[in-house]
């Protein structure tokens, strides 16, 4: 998963109705790039380097999981989107919207396509006093200057000045619970899920911690012999671990995001155990849990067979390798079973088979939506 970096982006529009331009512009920036956290004033400004009717420019601060080259991408399209047209020849021409990347991070970039910081940002008062808005102290990282200092010296004598019309920032929103668990098959991403849940709206991790469990090989060996011993150190390690993680927490007043449910031991040991044996498991389970506290939202992630597939390969665990689908596609039937078989347990299913949430903003912002639609359980 991509960390967040916080970029700032310069915004200029000369044609058309270019104050809903920058709106439209900071609206799809949004959504496809990352949170606008911040935005400055909106400046009229006159056009510089180049004969045409005055600018409408304001700085964004972004905060974004894509990389400095995609953002650049994005940047792109969606001038593109928005009606701008470029025409093949030398200068400066009017524009509906100009996206610039001018800082990203404390990267310093210089390709044929990209130069960051943004070469002349020094240079220019339409860039210089809207990012001064947002981060007067920010210390550019090339010229090892504050923002405001570099105001102070700027070399531009162009008038500017802020009109009165404001620009909104627009951040994702995220209804909170106490306890949201989101499940899934071996391989659906709901790790990647939930560190991004996590990080974004500030939650307490609570993630599955993979140990060498030493019944593991036996049992790929000697199945019938093994299946026991193996599931129940399976149990006896989640219990354990599931003790520790919410014992640091206060589930009334935190917001804590969790990849599993201990159930997953009773949908495993299911599908791997003999009829007699998981009777015994099951009573076993029902002491050991009864005391831990449930999840408000419980979320189960579906994702097709051949997606769970390429994703194990993709991530390359060793041991993992070998998974066929038939035993995949017995996980998730073993789940959906489960579900089915309790009606004290609300789980919402989520068809994520055509999402790819890391990859893709949208994505993700429709599925936090769709999570934040949920009802939290009453009781139970
Ligand atoms: N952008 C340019 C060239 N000139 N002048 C103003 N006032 N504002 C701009 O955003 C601007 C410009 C090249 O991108
Ligand atoms: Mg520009
Ligand atoms: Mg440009």
């Amino acid at each position: 998963m991509n960390t967040i970096t916080t970029t700032y982006i310069a915004l200029g529009s000369n044609q058309g109705d270019k104050l809903t331009l920058l709106k439209e512009a900071i609206h799809e920036i949004y959504r496809t790039v990352g949170d606008v956290t911040q935005v400055s004033k909106v400046y009229k400004t006159p056009a510089w380097g180049f004969e045409g009717e005055d600018f409408l420019n304001a700085v964004i601060e972004v905060k974004t999981r894509c990389s400095a080259k995609i953002t650049l991408e994005k940047l792109l399209a969606i001038e593109l989107q928005l009606g701008r047209t470029r025409l093949n020849t030398e200068g400066y021409q009017a524009r509906t919207i100009d996206l610039d990347i001018l800082l990203y991070g404390e990267e310093v970039v210089n390709t044929k396509s990209l130069s960051i910081p943004h070469p002349k940002l020094s240079e220019r008062n339409f860039v210089l006093y809207p990012l001064a808005d947002l981060v007067p102290s920010l210390v550019h990282p090339t010229l090892n200057q504050s923002i405001s200092n570099l105001v102070s010296a700027s070399p531009d004598d162009s008038p500017i000045e802020a009109i009165t019309e404001q620009l909104q920032p627009r951040t994702a929103e995220f209804r909170q619970v106490n306890y949201l668990t989101i499940e899934g098959n071996i391989g659906s991403g709901k790790t990647s899920l939930v560190e991004m849940i996590a990080e974004d709206f500030n939650g307490k991790l609570i993630l599955e911690r993979f140990k060498d469990n030493p019944f593991l090989p036996k049992f790929y060996e000697d199945q019938s012999r093994f299946a026991f011993p193996l599931e129940m150190s399976f149990l006896a390690d989640r219990h354990q671990q599931l003790m520790d993680d919410i014992s640091q927490l206060d589930l009334f007043s935190d917001f804590a995001i969790s990849d599993y449910n201990p159930n997953k031991s009773l949908i495993f040991s299911k599908v791997t155990l003999q009829e007699d044996e998981y009777a015994l498991y099951k009573k076993i389970f029902a002491i050991m849990y009864s005391e831990v506290p449930k999840p408000d939202v419980y979320v189960y992630l579906y994702q097709n067979v051949d997606r769970l597939l390429r994703n194990i390969k993709k991530r390359g665990r060793d041991y993992e390798q070998n998974i066929s689908p038939e035993y995949l596609k017995n996980i998730h039937d073993g789940y959906l079973n489960f579900f089915n078989s309790q009606n004290k347990i609300d789980v919402k299913i989520i068809d994520i088979s055509d999402l790819d949430f890391v990859a893709n903003r949208e994505d993700y912002l429709f599925l936090i939506n769709k999570i934040s639609e949920i009802n939290s359980k009453v009781s139970g």
